[in-house]
């Protein structure tokens, strides 16, 4: 079967805990001293493989107007206008059979992409999409107030305090199909809409109970017998915090490396992978460089690559 796919820098940072305006995509596509590893020779050395084709799609910019939004101090307004822009650069990705791979910018840029894969898969089709939501949060902040990159999965699943992100034409989310793994922070807010929700989460204590590789293969059945299509959706911060801190918000007590970029390979490799992405990496906090090359090794792992 041939795959191609398409790498999409995302690189809007504005509703993070620590927003900036640093492009965070930029440097993974070019060779930096002290690092052997750009997202350039990954894509070229990938593309071409067999029946495989990748390409880089280049950026969705912070438009001007957008940015006269923001100096306005009209965040929502500015915040749903990039998304708008990046659903539409999904969407015509998807409908051109793409598989789009997305680097982020914060957390919040799921509420594009996912609504994209939503229209194309779950409302044009009618088919089940499941979204494996590797996190530190549950990001399912359904408060008005706090930032919109803690708040991607209230937005999607409709259970937000913030009406106007909401419509009768965007595809709503199931919150069941929401698979969370690495979760080790919670807002009491959103204690209470896990229990309302019938949510299936792989917190990092049950993560430690029963063995990363017992996780993974229920999280792969649950693929195989639940769902027609797959997407991953990677925050930095599911890392193991006391190592990797180049987020806004690192926390101790996460994944590895090793496990991250095994699960994230396995489930790459189905054939219901419809796309995925990564966000939250901060390089001006990246200052071994390591990050960086563990994103640049996970885009590889979407790609269907360990080595
Ligand atoms: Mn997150």
């Amino acid at each position: 079967m041939s795959r191609h796919f398409a790498i999409l820098g995302a690189p809007f940072n504005r509703c993070s805990h620590e927003p900036s305006r640093e492009n965070t995509v930029a440097p993974l596509r070019r060779c930096v001293d002290g690092s052997w590893f750009a997202l350039g020779e990954t894509i070229a050395q990938r593309s071409g493989s067999a029946g495989l084709h990748v390409r880089d799609a280049g950026d969705v910019e912070v438009t001007p107007d957008i940015e006269q939004l923001f100096a306005r101090g009209e965040v929502s307004r500015a915040a749903q206008r990039y998304m708008d822009f990046l659903q539409g650069k999904v969407s015509s990705m998807l409908a051109s059979g793409e598989i789009p791979i997305t680097l982020g910018g914060d957390h919040s840029i799921a509420i594009g992409t996912l609504r994209a894969v939503l229209n194309d898969y779950q409302e044009r089709r009618g088919e089940r999409v499941a979204v494996i939501w590797f996190d530190a949060h549950v990001d399912l902040n359904t408060q008005e107030r706090g930032n919109l990159h803690g708040k991607p999965l209230a937005v999607l699943s409709h259970t937000t305090a913030m009406l106007d992100w909401v419509g009768p034409r965007t595809p709503k989310l199931d919150l069941a199909n929401v698979i969370h793994v690495g979760i080790r922070d919670l807002m009491a807010v959103e204690k209470t809409e896990m229990a309302r929700h019938d949510m299936t989460t792989f917190d990092m204590g049950r993560i430690d109970q029963l063995g990363f590789e017992r996780v993974l293969s229920e999280i792969m059945v649950a693929i195989e017998t639940q769902f027609d299509r797959v997407y991953i959706s990677l925050d930095y911060d599911v890392l193991e915090g006391a190592l990797f801190r180049a987020c806004a918000t690192p926390n101790i007590g996460g994944l590895m490396p090793r496990e991250l970029l095994h699960a994230v390979h396995i489930i790459a490799k189905s054939d219901k992978f419809v796309g995925g992405e990564i966000v939250e990496y901060l390089p001006q906090k990246d200052h071994d460089l390591a990050s960086r090359e563990l994103v640049i090794k996970l885009v590889d792992a979407m790609l269907g690559f360990r080595i």
